[in-house]
């Protein structure tokens, strides 16, 4: 019925879903007259510019704390420095977006359904200006966004051109990596432009980018899971909504699943190694494709966004050895082998957090209303009652509670989408949400290159010893 009320492409017949259409740069109104994404950045942005300013004039010379030799080792845990706007992590409490928390977010964000789940393009609004949207705002996002997701024909190509077994998250970086040569900042820095409005081009590439992203997760998906049977986007349906349509899934409860999913992936402050990668190489003046793309290389790692791949693999193994149903002592054991075999236990812990991941909460919430009987839940939630304790007892992790990687595969597995390897490219499309709202606002202020200081062993035990 989806095949018939849509139409296939055939990935050698190249047919392309949508007509480009060429945006310009001083659109400030959407067709039916509401003020755009842009226009309400542009209002903004002197106020913070001089915010900043004032914060650097009194503040600059402040010391935000102590550096110890474990921090400088230990991956820079808890170092500040940084600064990110989007989106702010507390150890207990866990995220919140521009001040909201995930409750919040789901009472105060328009739903495409009354009282559903939010709509992240509400939350790009919110992320890109600080303030909730109208429903009629968000409306105008998600038009804008349909109207920039044309997926250049050379884009399939490329992506045909790779492996079938080449990993879906190697062909998101390739796929975003093919359509950089569409890139209005370095096209805009080439030609000379004032640094001034670097954040206009920065702006329509990530809007541009994040409008493309469904399309091309979805002819991944098609591509390596499904023969390469392409679905064309939904004329009228939403960008979370659509992503799962063109994935081959039109379950109401599966197009709900996916608006949570991609609204709760999309932030969690900017030292993570995706956040901070995209901030990183974005302050080079790489443009949103580069900078993007070399974040979802890090986002590609277990310890990471692969987590949630790992997640089911574990899940899978567990219950291929101990069955569906295990009791509490045999996942025990279980989960004290994974250890003992040198291996992490996927899906718990946390370089921030310290208690459960509320992304995890908001996820059980999700599972308890729509699949309540089902078994790899109830695993998951029996999981829950043994591994905390188990990691406890070892007195060296710091966090033993699971994060938003522990409960996300369940969700997709009970609507269809059983093929884990691709669970990392559904964070990817997310996490670009965030990411690149951030840059917008990172060449917004100014901020300048990245470049922290390196020490040598020898450096630090000369400097500790009399
Ligand atoms: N299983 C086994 N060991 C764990 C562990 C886990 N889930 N979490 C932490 N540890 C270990 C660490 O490997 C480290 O061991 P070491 O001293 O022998 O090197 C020790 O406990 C101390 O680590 P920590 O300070 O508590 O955590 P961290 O900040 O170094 O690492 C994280 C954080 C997420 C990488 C780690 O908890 C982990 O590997 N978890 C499993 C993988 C995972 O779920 N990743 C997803 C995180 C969320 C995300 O980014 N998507």
């Amino acid at each position: 019925m989806l095949a018939q009320a849509v139409g296939k492409l055939g990935l050698a017949a190249g047919a392309q879903a949508l007509p480009a259409v060429s945006l310009s740069l001083s659109r400030c109104f959407s067709a039916d007259g509401v003020d755009t994404l842009k226009k309400t950045l542009s209002e903004l942005i002197p106020e913070q510019q001089e915010r900043l300013k004032a914060l650097k004039k009194t503040h600059g010379a402040k010391s935000l704390g102590d550096v110890t030799v474990d921090m400088a080792i230990g991956g820079m845990r808890g170092i500040p420095g940084m600064l990110w706007e989007t989106s702010l992590l507390d150890p207990e409490e866990g995220i919140r977006f521009r001040g909201l928390s995930i409750p919040e977010l789901q009472a105060q964000l328009p739903a495409a359904v009354p009282g559903g789940q939010p709509l992240p393009e509400g939350l790009l609004w919110l992320l890109l200006t600080g303030k909730v949207p109208t429903k009629e705002q968000v409306t105008a996002v998600t038009e804008e966004l349909r109207e920039r997701s044309h997926l250049p024909g050379h884009v399939k190509r490329v992506l045909n051109s790779m492996p079938d077994d080449a990993h879906p998250m190697t062909q998101l970086s390739v796929g975003v990596l093919a359509l950089q040569s569409g890139s209005h900042f370095a096209a805009a820095y080439t030609r000379g432009t004032h640094k001034t409005k670097y954040w206009q081009a920065v702006y329509e590439d990530s809007m541009d980018l994040i409008a493309k992203l469904p399309q091309l997760a979805a002819i991944i998906y098609r591509r390596t899971y499904k023969n390469g049977d392409l679905i064309h986007p939904h004329p009228t349906m939403d960008w979370a909504g659509n992503l799962a349509f063109m994935m081959g899934y039109e379950n109401p409860g599966c197009l709900e699943m996916m608006r949570m999913y991609q609204t709760i992936h999309s932030d969690h402050e900017g030292g993570n190694v995706s956040a901070h990668t995209t901030h990183l190489v974005g302050s080079a003046l790489s443009d949103p494709y580069l900078s993007y793309a070399a974040g979802m290389n890090g986002l590609a790692g277990p310890l990471h966004g692969l987590a949630n791949q790992e997640v089911l693999r574990w899940l899978k193994d567990l219950t291929a050895k101990l069955g569906p149903n295990p009791d509490k002592e045999a996942v025990r054991k279980y989960v004290e082998d994974t250890l003992a075999s040198g291996k992490v236990v996927p899906g718990y812990g946390h370089a921030v957090l310290r208690k459960t991941d509320p992304r995890y909460t908001c996820q059980r919430d999700f599972a308890s209303r729509y699949m309540p009987e089902y078994p790899l839940f109830k695993l998951v939630s029996n999981l829950y009652e043994v591994v905390p304790e188990v990691l406890g007892k070892t007195g060296k992790i710091k966090n033993p509670w699971p994060n938003v990687d522990a409960h996300s595969g369940v969700l997709l597995q009970y609507y269809g989408i059983t093929e884990e390897n691709f669970y990392t490219v559904l964070f990817g499309v997310s996490r670009a949400l965030g990411v690149l709202a951030q840059g917008v606002w990172s060449r917004a202020l100014g901020l300048p290159i990245e470049r922290p200081k390196s020490l040598t062993m020898e450096m630090l035990e000369k400097k500790f010893t009399a």
